[in-house]
């Protein structure tokens, strides 16, 4: 039995992606952010902050999207997603797998202002403005990071799927017509097979209502 405490188009989309490119269809257990379901006891024993990724597999449970992915790479080397210790690639691709979350909880940040906050708490328009420059400062470096088809000279790795989500959410803030290479970067992830195959389990996000949210003229 494998299964995924999942966030549609969350952080979790990068764990059900790779587990597609294994060819790994797990349940999916699917919870709101915010709903009771995040602090009930049974899954705070899986994930003690409440968050989401968590996976069960091997007959443990795992969160934090990095760990899991981490974690997959190397009970299942096979597939060559990890970069262990020594290989050429391995400190780029252990940069990527944390500069991902450095990007990500800019994203979290404002989803929070623009997404969340309802009277009477007002988001920031100051907050906004900096992470929103933050955001795009990460995507310019991200863009530097692409060494050809991805982001690792050796090719896909689970680096890549941390990003995918990254990339999906980040457009929302921040325009990609800036770096021509990042935004081939994003097309050539979602072409995956394995990519369209974890989206199709997804369906249509509802999480963004429109498709750009500007920071506030106020800011
Ligand atoms: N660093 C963690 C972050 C997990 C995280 O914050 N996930 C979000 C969903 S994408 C969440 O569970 N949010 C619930 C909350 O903030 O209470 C990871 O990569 O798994």
């Amino acid at each position: 039995m494998i299964r995924l405490h999942h966030v549609p188009w969350g952080r979790s989309f990068r764990v059900l992606w790779l587990l597609q490119e294994m060819g790994i269809t797990p349940e999916v257990l699917r919870y709101q952010i915010g709903s009771r379901g995040m602090r009930a006891p049974e899954f705070l024993e899986r994930s003690p902050a409440g968050r989401i990724p968590a996976l069960e597999i091997d007959g443990i449970t795992v969160f934090e999207s990095a760990a899991i992915l981490q974690y997959l790479c190397e009970s299942r080397p096979a597939f060559g997603f990890g970069r262990p210790p020594g290989h050429p690639d391995r400190v780029a691709y252990l940069e990527a797998m944390g500069f991902a979350e450095t990007m990500a909880s800019l994203i979290e940040q404002l989803n929070l202002n623009h997404l969340f906050l309802r009277p009477p708490a007002k988001p920031s328009a100051t907050v906004i403005k900096l992470n929103t420059l933050r955001l795009a400062d990460t995507l310019r470096a991200l863009d530097g990071m692409i060494a050809d088809e991805y982001i690792l000279p050796s090719g896909f790795s689970a680096a890549d799927a941390m990003m995918g989500f990254n990339l999906f959410a980040a457009p929302f803030y921040v325009r990609l017509d800036s770096w021509p290479k990042l935004q081939a970067y994003w097309a050539r992830l979602q072409a995956r097979p394995a990519f369209q195959a974890a989206a199709a389990i997804e369906g249509p996000q509802v999480f963004y209502a429109r498709d750009f949210y500007e920071v506030p003229t106020d800011a």
